[in-house]
């Protein structure tokens, strides 16, 4: 059995998920994935790597399902619940999943394409229960996972981690960070990328801690949430410490007060997925008591790089390399660079994910001969922390918290029969790290920003949607003709 899953045994009593005003325990979520499971085999021993869509709200029935495909011997592919359908049938083409678990809501979404494709809808709140279980034995080796992250291809790939990879990627965190059943944890992330996936929801199962999960982001719900004295482990991205700042600075000294000492009492907090500024660092600990704990991290490896649990958090510095995990900086040839001076952030371990889906060229191409993935992201090293300076690439944007291919807007918007050209960048920006910004250049007719926004997020999920137009007459390129991003940026300044 799956490590993780095995691990539930041990907490059977303890309550594993909090979601929608109910808790469940470790052993209901054992019985109603393994129950589960079994629906998705359907008379078969195992999926041997089929890969399974889910588009399940957050809580416990999003945890079950993944449960059920691993123990089942599938891919699990979760589909973000807020994409438009464009997005969700680019991944279902993609993986060519032969079934989609849905919650009930998004059955109006899904239910005309599932049925055209031939492919298996289940509605999770219609499960029947299932008594006798026989499950198959799942090898490390098997591929668990498939995540869309967006690169310097326009499209979304596909990252493929095995079991091996995700244990490697959750064990190294739950002992650096030191989780236990004591924990209590609270889920505000999205449940289609890495953070909300392992650094909060799989570190909590693998512990026997609990995780709480709101519906939605909302700053007054977690402030209500962190007031009734459970949660004692909080993660999240820079924006939202910014927004949990700007909440706290509209309550009265008395409330602020209040929320304080109630989070002063926390075990932990930490920030990634990208920069965190000082003075976001700065005014938490204000706030909240604490230095948050900053971590640097990838789809394609899990996490890497940590301040340390016990011992000096530098502020600005994302630490040193996790347990398990080996880093080199290097040059553009690869190869180590001298002490103190930038490189490229090489990554080798078992935390490193197989592949990208369907894609042995590009995966090639991210790796050295001698097998260290390319992170493209250039950092530093001093006294041992490392300090993050940047990215090898100007088209790829990271927007509260989301990794965002400037290339992939910028395809949409070129489909736009107005559009006649353009170029998207992101510009830096206090509260979403940065903003995505496009520069257009206009056939003959007209174009009003109102209807190009609602024709783009039809088209691309509403976090990828430029927050500005700007109409040129031309782009600023170099003497080979190629769009000078930099210079794009300054129309914006
Ligand atoms: C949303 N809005 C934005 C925006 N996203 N505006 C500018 N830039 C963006 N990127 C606008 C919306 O259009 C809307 O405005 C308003 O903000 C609220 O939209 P929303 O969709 O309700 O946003 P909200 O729920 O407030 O989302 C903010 C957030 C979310 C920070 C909670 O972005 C989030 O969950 N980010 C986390 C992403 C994440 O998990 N990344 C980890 C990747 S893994 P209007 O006017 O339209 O109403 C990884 C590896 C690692 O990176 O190291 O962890
Ligand atoms: P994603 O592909 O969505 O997993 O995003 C991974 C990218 O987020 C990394 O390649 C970095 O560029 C960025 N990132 C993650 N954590 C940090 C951090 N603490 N500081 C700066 N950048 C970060």
């Amino acid at each position: 059995m799956l490590r993780l899953i095995e691990n539930a045994k041990k907490y059977l009593s303890n309550i594993a998920i909090v979601s929608n005003g109910m808790s469940y325990t470790y052993e209901t979520l054992l019985k109603e994935s393994q129950s589960f499971a079994m629906l998705l085999l359907d008379g078969e021993s195992n999926l041997k790597e089929a890969r399974v869509g889910f588009m399940v709200n957050p809580g416990f029935d999003y945890v079950k399902v993944q449960w059920a495909i691993w123990q089942a011997g599938g891919i699990a592919t979760p589909l973000c619940i807020s994409h438009p359908m464009q997005s969700i049938q680019y991944v279902l083409e993609d993986t060519e999943a032969s079934i989609v678990v849905i919650s009930a809501s998004f059955e109006l979404l899904l239910s005309d394409y599932t049925k055209k494709k031939n492919i298996k809808l289940i509605i999770v709140e219609d499960a029947p229960t299932f008594n006798n279980i026989a499950l198959p034995d799942i090898s490390i080796e098997q591929s668990a996972m498939i995540l869309y992250t967006s690169g310097t291809t326009n499209k979304p790939k596909g990252v493929v981690t095995t079991h091996n990879n995700l244990e490697a990627q959750i064990e190294t965190l739950v002992e650096a960070w030191e989780w236990s059943n004591k924990d209590y944890t609270l889920c505000v992330l999205p449940l289609h990328h890495v953070h909300g996936i392992i650094n909060v929801t799989s570190c909590a199962m693998w512990s026997g801690a609990t995780c709480e999960f709101i519906s939605e982001f909302s700053a007054e719900i977690i402030y209500q949430l962190f007031m009734q004295g459970k949660i004692n482990v909080f993660m999240a991205v820079p924006t939202i410490y910014f927004k949990l700042i700007a909440y706290w600075e509209t309550l009265a000294s008395d409330q602020q007060k209040t929320l304080h000492n109630c989070m002063q009492q926390f075990r932990l907090m930490v920030c990634g997925s990208a920069a965190l500024p000082i003075s976001v660092m700065e005014k938490w600990k204000q706030v909240s008591g604490h230095t948050l704990l900053e971590r640097y991290g990838m789809t394609e490896i899990g996490m890497a790089i940590s301040n340390p649990y016990d011992g000096e958090r530098k502020a600005g510095y994302v630490g040193i390399p996790l347990l398990g995990v080996q880093i080199k900086l290097a040059d553009e040839n690869y190869q180590q660079v001298a002490t103190s001076e930038a490189g490229e952030i090489l990554v080798k371990g078992n935390n490193v994910f197989k592949g990208y889906w369907n894609k042995p060229e590009e995966t090639k191409k991210e790796f050295t001969d001698d097998g260290w993935f390319k992170t493209g992201d250039i950092a530093i090293q001093e006294n041992g922390y490392y300090k993050i300076m940047g990215r090898n690439s100007v088209d790829i944007i990271k927007s509260g918290g989301y990794k965002i291919s400037a290339l992939e807007i910028e395809e949409t918007l070129r489909t736009h029969e107005s559009i006649d050209d353009c170029a998207v960048v992101g510009i830096a920006d206090e509260q979403w790290g940065e903003l995505i910004v496009a520069a257009i250049v206009l056939k003959d007719l007209e174009i009003e920003s109102a209807s190009l926004n609602n024709w783009m997020r039809e088209r691309i999920p509403t976090y990828k949607t430029p927050r500005k137009y700007l109409i040129v007459n031309e782009l600023p390129r170099n003497a080979m003709g190629k769009v000078t991003k930099n210079d794009v940026k300054k129309l914006f300044i």
